[in-house]
């Protein structure tokens, strides 16, 4: 997605200053959010935003070089399945090219060698696929075109933290008209820092000038605004990753005090898809993955969604 447009407004915590320039996709997709949402809470469906993968950072404006993180986006990928499992609408914001619902099967199968072609020559014959490699296409298949035919499932891509950050304002306010029937699910893994546009080189960095010292500033924190004007009477879900097991807690804890939102996913990097940790202000529930169960591949996002659904069933009803 390209990044053009506008500089945007306002400062500080949780405002996008003129540094993050409106992207052009931003006010389209918002339309294309509030619309999905708004049609599927009329059907008597609940309405989750997931967001996956990681940010890019440009450290050029004519970006050669970024800064990007490990996240893969199986997470967000496998929970906005289970949610569409559970009945719910998808808003699936993801990072182009990160793992995709029911696609992400197959991440890393190379398509050509996928595919078997009988009969024929030349540029004749029948394409058919080879369902060594393709393993449970068919009912994979049947379950994604069955969720695009109801239109459950609406993919929203971005690139840069630039095209994250608007996107996700964009989001909160087409989910905000539902009120509780709307869940945040904040898989992503957003990058803490940036540099501003006005500080940034245009021209490709020239190593001819020797090492690299590169100062960045903190990235506005959006949870602060999500919960208390963008969408207040959502139910909000963030997730903490740490790499040092004994803070994990103390931080997942540190979010809910600050934000005041519904519950953190807690979650370690070693350990994310066996073990995570569900926080809320006055629960703490460990989600593990047995032995048995990682061996026939049940995957953990399967309990998150079970434990996180149930609480929104009650969060409504409240
Ligand atoms: O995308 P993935 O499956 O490789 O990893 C998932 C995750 C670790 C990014 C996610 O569980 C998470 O913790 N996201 C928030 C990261 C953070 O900003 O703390």
């Amino acid at each position: 997605m390209a990044s053009s447009g506008s500089p945007s407004s306002p400062t500080a915590e949780g405002k996008l200053d003129v540094e993050f320039t409106v992207p052009a996709q931003v006010e389209v997709a918002g339309h294309l959010m509030a619309e999905f949402a708004q049609r599927h809470c009329s059907a008597g469906r609940r309405v989750v935003l997931v967001t996956s993968g990681g940010t890019k950072v440009p450290l050029e404006s004519r970006t050669v070089r970024f800064l990007d993180n490990f996240s893969s986006g199986r997470r967000g990928s496998s929970s906005a399945e289970y949610f569409l499992d559970s009945g719910y609408a998808v808003i699936f914001l993801h990072r182009h090219r990160s793992q995709y619902p029911y696609s992400r099967c197959y991440a890393g199968v190379n398509l050509l060698d996928a595919l078997l072609l009988q009969g024929g020559e030349g540029g004749s014959g029948q394409v058919v696929a080879d369902t060594g490699a393709l393993p449970d296409i068919a009912a994979v298949l049947r379950r994604y075109q069955a969720v695009k035919d109801a239109e459950l499932l609406l993919p929203v891509e971005f690139n840069t933290l630039s095209e994250y950050l608007h996107l996700l304002k964009a989001a909160a306010q087409a989910l905000n008209p539902i009120g509780s029937k709307a869940m945040f699910y904040l898989a992503a893994a957003v990058s803490d820092f940036y540099i501003p546009a006005s500080e940034m080189p245009e021209h490709k960095i020239q190593s001819s000038n020797g090492p690299l010292q590169i100062s960045m500033k903190m990235v506005p924190k959006m949870l602060s605004p999500l919960v208390k004007d963008w969408a207040p009477r959502a139910f909000v879900i963030s997730f903490k990753l740490e790499t040092n097991p004994s803070i994990l807690l103390e931080r997942a804890r540190r979010a809910l005090d600050t934000y005041r939102h519904q519950a953190v996913v807690a979650n370690v990097l070693d350990t994310r898809r066996g073990f995570v940790v569900v926080v809320t202000p006055h629960t703490q529930v460990e989600l593990a993955l047995s032995e048995d169960e990682a061996r026939q591949e049940v995957e953990i996002e399967e309990k998150i969604v079970a434990n996180l659904t149930a609480a929104h069933t009650a969060f409504i009803e409240d």
